[in-house]
């Protein structure tokens, strides 16, 4: 990286906590420090040699005289400016966390979280599990109104809105703004994961995504775009809807499922819905319809559906509303986290 590049992303990283705190940070270019910082490869004499590219990719100490502080950053990574792994500014950001005295965080969501922060550094805001833990050390700003930062979401919130659910190879996914939590429905424990940690290139706060059984590819969308994912590769960036023969004024879908002993796709838009024909792929004659004419039952606004061993699985604010396609109504109401084990 350019010096100038590096030290900016230091800046920033510091700025982070500052801004959070009463802390202010100086630079000092000789004498002593409280903070200093090294770019350094292998064994650099302090009993903890770094490994090479990956692995560790920095380590700092806790407050204290002398090496107390010092961050350390490990000279074989590529480091970047942007969001290529791995970004500087968030690796300098989590460290420089360590130097004034915080622990690792078991929120996954956390900057402080030990795993690398999959997360957009360009629109980064510390969450609020960090603000927290640094403000018990050194006190809240003296701004009148505190800043606040993303929590993160908890399986077990009764009150859960998804974005966005799908099928993918057997699996289930619920997308919640930069998340995602990966589940087998047969059991095991619900994953909460950055949704850029498995698919570097989609965005936060998607729309709607369906699983296709017969090609094997899950279309995720946002806006008036799409992306394709074949697993965990996104093998198609982003494409307009205009391309599956949606009109200009369809800017944004609610929520999305594949019927598979139907061959048919449904897009929810508001009060309406469409049926789209995989085979032929086109949207098929006489749609949009209303909702309450097709789905008699459900109502208008449907936050995300998935359709899972032949019934759909309607999520609506808080609700989830289990629905026989074949008998045209609602079989359960359920909350929305009722695959979440809890
Ligand atoms: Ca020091
Ligand atoms: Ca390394
Ligand atoms: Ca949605
Ligand atoms: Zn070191
Ligand atoms: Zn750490």
């Amino acid at each position: 990286m350019p010096q100038a590049d590096v030290e900016s992303s230091l800046a920033r990283a510091f700025k982070v906590w500052s801004d959070v705190t009463p802390l202010t940070f100086t630079r000092v270019y000789n004498g002593e420090c409280d903070i200093e910082i090294k770019f350094v490869a292998g064994d650099h004499s302090d009993n903890s040699p770094f490994d090479g590219p990956n692995g560790v990719l920095a380590h700092a100490f806790q407050p204290g005289k002398g090496i107390g502080g010092d961050a350390h950053f490990d000279e074989d990574e590529q480091f970047t400016k942007n969001s290529q792994q791995y970004n500087l500014f968030l690796v300098a950001a989590h460290e420089f966390g360590h130097s004034l005295g915080l622990h690792h965080s078991e929120d996954p969501g956390a900057l402080m979280y030990p795993n690398y922060p999959h997360t957009d550094p360009s629109r980064f805001k510390l969450p609020q599990d960090d603000i927290d833990a640094i403000q018990s050390l050194y006190g809240k700003t003296s701004d009148e109104v505190q800043p606040t930062g993303p929590t993160t979401p908890s399986k077990c919130d009764q009150n859960l809105v998804f974005d966005a659910v799908t099928t993918l190879r057997g699996e289930l996914f619920f997308f919640i703004n930069r998340f995602v939590w990966r589940k087998h429905p047969q059991g095991g424990e619900a994953d909460l994961l950055f949704i850029q940690s498995l698919w570097p290139t989609l965005p936060n706060d998607i729309d709607a995504a369906y699983e296709n059984p017969i090609t094997g590819e899950v279309l995720v969308f946002k806006g008036d775009k799409y992306w394709t994912l074949d697993g965990f590769d996104v093998s198609q960036g982003a494409k307009s809807l205009t391309k599956l023969g949606f009109p200009r004024n369809v800017k944004k879908i609610d929520a999305i499922v594949h019927v598979e002993h139907l061959g048919k796709t449904y897009f929810f838009v508001k009060n309406k819905y469409w049926s789209y024909d995989e085979d032929k792929k086109s949207v098929d004659e006489g749609f949009p319809k209303f909702i309450a004419k097709g789905f008699p039952g459900m109502s208008p606004n449907i936050d995300a559906v998935v359709y899972y061993r032949g019934l759909l699985y309607f999520f609506q604010g808080t609700s989830q509303f289990q629905y026989s396609i074949e008998s045209r109504r609602i079989l359960q109401v359920l909350a929305t986290n009722s695959w979440m084990g809890c």
